[in-house]
């Protein structure tokens, strides 16, 4: 089953696009946490980070260059921003297409649940 994300890829199902090469794509958030919310997605299907082996390793790395450039095009990098890639239940995933999110915008407070809380 091709998921929503792998759709989108393709253009077969409507995104605010923001960046697209060979290897991955950038699109806005459907459902933004702060000013700037968008996904880098890879444009092949690995599901999550466990997924993810040496072959990859220049992809990941391109990803978080792509994210840089984006921050920057969206004049949020001086301020700073936060890039998280949730990985099954506990990491909170809901779309099993690796996705690399790009948040900022705003303040975006501590960083999650302290240890033992
Ligand atoms: P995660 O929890 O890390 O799997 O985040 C999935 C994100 O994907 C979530 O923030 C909402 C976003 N999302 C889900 N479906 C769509 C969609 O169809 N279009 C867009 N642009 N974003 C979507």
């Amino acid at each position: 089953m091709p998921t929503i994300f792998a759709k989108i890829v393709r253009g077969e199902i409507p995104s605010d696009l923001v960046y697209q090469d060979e290897q991955v794509t950038a699109f806005r958030d459907i459902s933004p946490v702060a000013p700037t919310h968008i996904l880098i997605v890879p444009n092949k299907v690995i599901p999550t980070a466990n997924d993810l082996t040496a072959d990859d390793e220049q992809l990941v790395g391109h990803m978080v260059l792509v994210a840089k450039q984006i921050a920057e095009q969206e004049g949020i990098a001086a301020n700073g921003y936060r890039l998280i890639i949730n990985c099954n239940e506990h990491g909170g995933q809901v779309v099993f297409h690796l996705h690399m999110h790009l948040v900022g915008g705003q303040p975006l407070g501590p960083m999650i649940l302290k240890r033992g809380s």
